[in-house]
């Protein structure tokens, strides 16, 4: 089964397809293999290291990050399927040219975790599918919804294989990996599903000066179990790319955290390129993502590049989570 393939036989389940989605996720899927092959020779091309110029988030860009924009832009510009586009690497919305437009709206973060190049660690493209609404008139109210109206939502890994995992909805998450010799992603993890509960944590505890009580208080439950609970202390795992960490999360659970604290505080991450997607993967895989005090699908969103506090994994860990923010302070 070819993700060309599946995402055709899931249109014959909608008869008032038009195939719009189709072509869109085609045109996603030919931006991923376009930014594997690039991330896969990036070395050899000298195309990693800096690209002189600094992003709407303020971190420099690296020469891929700049690429990987282009691709994705460009592909779904010339998809005809969109009507505008955010990406954190563009600090406006991106309109389409009006003889190209479809009816709807992406949001992607087209090299995430791109810190991680230089050292060959696993970066990835994150996506989410939403609808344009008629009477924003191609203007940034189409993104100013609630999570729960995604479409759409999926990542792709580059790392020792590429992944690609997408859901369309009806709690079903499917991974794909890519063929290098067919062209093709190959579903390879069919229904993937989130274990209700998990042995691993995956936060930067080099922020632990800064987290507020919740956060420390739920760390700590899992660091230093109570003895009389009979329970072992969980492992830790954290590569500062959301992608590959949240990927582990979905295939081994536990809980990836990136919760605001006094630094910053709505957190790190940014609401409609990683915080949406992630969140609708999660939930459609039977696990749960929060902010600590609210599931994250009921944020509305301010502005195009706001954040949002996430605790993503196994429903059971973060129901814990949940308790922890009910009964201890936290940032707001
Ligand atoms: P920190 C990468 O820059 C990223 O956006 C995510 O991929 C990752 O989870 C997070 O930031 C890492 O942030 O502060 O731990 O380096």
């Amino acid at each position: 089964m070819t993700l060309t393939r599946y995402v055709l036989e899931m249109q014959k389940d909608h008869p008032n397809a038009t195939g719009s989605l189709t072509m869109l996720i085609s045109a996603i899927q030919v931006g991923c293999k376009f930014v594997e092959s690039c991330v896969r020779k990036a070395r050899l091309i000298n195309l990693v290291g800096l690209a002189g110029e600094v992003n709407v988030q303020g971190e420099d860009q690296k020469k891929l990050d700049v690429l990987s924009n282009d691709i994705f832009v460009n592909a779904l510009s010339a998809s005809g399927k969109v009507a505008s586009m955010v990406s954190e690497e563009i600090d406006h919305l991106i309109a389409v040219d009006p003889s190209k437009r479809g009816k709807y709206c992406v949001t992607f973060d087209p090299l995430d975790g791109s810190s991680n190049i230089d050292a060959g660690i696993n970066v990835g493209t994150i996506f989410g599918i939403f609808e344009d609404k008629p009477e924003a008139n191609f203007g940034v109210e189409s993104y100013m919804v609630p999570g729960t109206e995604i479409k759409v939502a999926g990542y792709c890994m580059y790392g020792s294989s590429c992944n690609l995992v997408i859901t369309m909805g009806h709690n079903r998450v499917d991974g794909f990996t890519l063929d290098p010799s067919l062209g093709e992603f190959i579903l390879t993890h069919p229904n993937i599903r989130v274990p209700s509960r998990g042995k691993i944590y995956s936060i930067n505890e080099g922020n632990s000066m800064y987290f507020d009580e919740a956060t420390i208080n739920y760390i700590n439950s899992l660091k230093f179990p109570e003895a009389s609970s009979g329970k072992k202390p969980y492992s830790a795992r954290y590569t500062g790319s959301m992608v590959a960490d949240v990927h582990r999360t979905f295939l081994y659970g536990g809980v990836f955290c990136y919760p605001s604290d006094k630094k910053t505080s709505s957190g790190k991450l940014r609401t409609l390129y990683e915080g949406f997607p992630m969140a609708y993967l999660c939930e459609m895989a039977g696990g749960k993502a929060t902010t600590g005090t609210k599931r994250v699908l009921d944020i509305v969103p301010e502005h195009i590049h706001d954040r949002c506090p996430i605790f993503l994994g196994s429903s059971e860990d973060i129901e814990e989570v949940e308790e922890s923010f009910k009964t201890h302070s936290h940032v707001l």
